[in-house]
């Protein structure tokens, strides 16, 4: 049988490189193998401060890029989030049956909130069983994530097993919810901050030259790219755990050129930065540009991409709603005809 895969990203911002070529780049072949659905994952992107204006926009935007990078309507379910109402309603019955203690141990909760200050939200604590209820109402296999998310996947598949499997399961029949594995995503995948190369690279960064937008014109990118920070070491290498900058340029250099890892550190072993940054520039602007001429065509036509969600809400729904039914009868919640 085909295995199912979701994934999503939040918008919080126009996407960036580290979004594409460490989430959105795998999904495009993803699509070839498995039954897949991505989400626009708007309910996580107001767990955090936001503007409604910016959200609407950024939402619009983070779908029409899924297509412009390749995600084929045709092939994925392409939706968002809000769209399909199961995933707040499974949340909450999630919610019943997460232990406290669980939620408290999270890194990336603790790591955020301390930015928060006192404005956290019940949302921001809540966002790892949200994603749990996004996960298991697909009855996913498999769910690709990066070092920040295994942490949640475990609790999603800890809460399917133990607090609703185990507990629930009293007919002895099938499992109510399947138990997602992590699909580790392509090596090198994980991209640094422009400005400090020991820092993910992030939408939410109050700098914005910390990160390449996808929708960067060319002569921001140059710019960005040329006030890069570097050091002051001659030519480019890999893995120098005290060269964390040439490392991220050098990792963007060769997946955004097309070569492998070995090519590349020859390449630049003895180039100055100067001559490597025209090299990167170069590489990354004709890459992004068949991605924004496809997005502005998109975007421009908002029929097409209405009717994309539109679709996408219907596949979407027709699962999720097959599944919360199943786990609201678990529960023993009344159901009249
Ligand atoms: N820098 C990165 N390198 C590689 N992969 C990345 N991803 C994000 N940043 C990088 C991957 O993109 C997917 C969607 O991420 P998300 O928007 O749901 O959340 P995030 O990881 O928190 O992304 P940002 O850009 O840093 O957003 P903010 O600033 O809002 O928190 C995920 O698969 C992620 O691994």
């Amino acid at each position: 049988m085909t295995k199912r895969v979701l994934s999503g990203v939040q918008p919080t911002g126009v996407l960036h490189l580290g979004n594409w070529l460490g989430a959105i780049r795998n999904w495009v072949d993803l699509q070839k193998t498995h039954e897949t659905f991505f989400c626009v994952v708007d309910l996580h992107a107001i767990t955090v401060g936001h503007n409604p204006n910016d959200l609407k926009e950024n939402t619009l935007s983070t779908a029409a890029l899924y297509v412009a990078c390749g995600i084929d309507p045709k092939l994925s379910t392409i939706f968002v989030q809000s769209h399909v109402s199961a995933h707040s309603e499974l949340c909450w019955l999630l919610n019943c049956v997460t232990p406290l203690n669980w939620m408290e141990r999270m890194i990336q909760f603790k790591e955020k909130a301390i930015k928060q200050g006192d404005n956290v939200s019940i949302g921001l604590l809540d966002y790892p069983v949200l994603m749990a209820a996004d996960i298991l109402l697909y009855q996913s296999d498999l769910v690709p994530v990066g070092e920040d998310q295994k942490q949640h996947l475990e609790l999603a598949r800890d809460i399917a097993q133990q607090r609703i499997n185990n507990r629930f399961n009293i007919k002895g029949n099938d499992s109510i919810l399947k138990i997602p594995k992590a699909l580790i995503m392509k090596e090198g995948a994980k991209i640094m901050s422009l400005q400090d190369g020991r820092k993910k690279m992030s939408k939410s960064d109050p700098n914005e030259g910390s990160r390449i937008g996808l929708l960067d014109a060319p002569e921001l990118i140059t710019k960005k790219i040329k006030r890069a920070k570097t050091d002051s070491l001659l030519g480019l290498e890999f893995d120098n755990p005290d060269r964390p900058e040439a490392n991220n340029l050098l990792t963007l250099y060769t997946i955004l050129s097309g070569t492998n890892k070995e090519s590349a550190a020859l390449e630049c072993k003895e180039i100055g930065w100067g001559k490597f940054k025209n090299l990167l520039t170069e590489a990354c602007i004709s890459k992004i540009e068949p991605i924004q001429k496809k997005y502005n065509q998109l975007i421009k036509d908002p029929d097409q991409l209405n009717f994309i969600l539109e679709e996408g809400r219907t596949k979407a729904e027709e699962v999720a709603e097959s599944t919360l039914k199943k786990v609201k009868d678990a529960f023993g919640l009344l159901e009249i005809n």
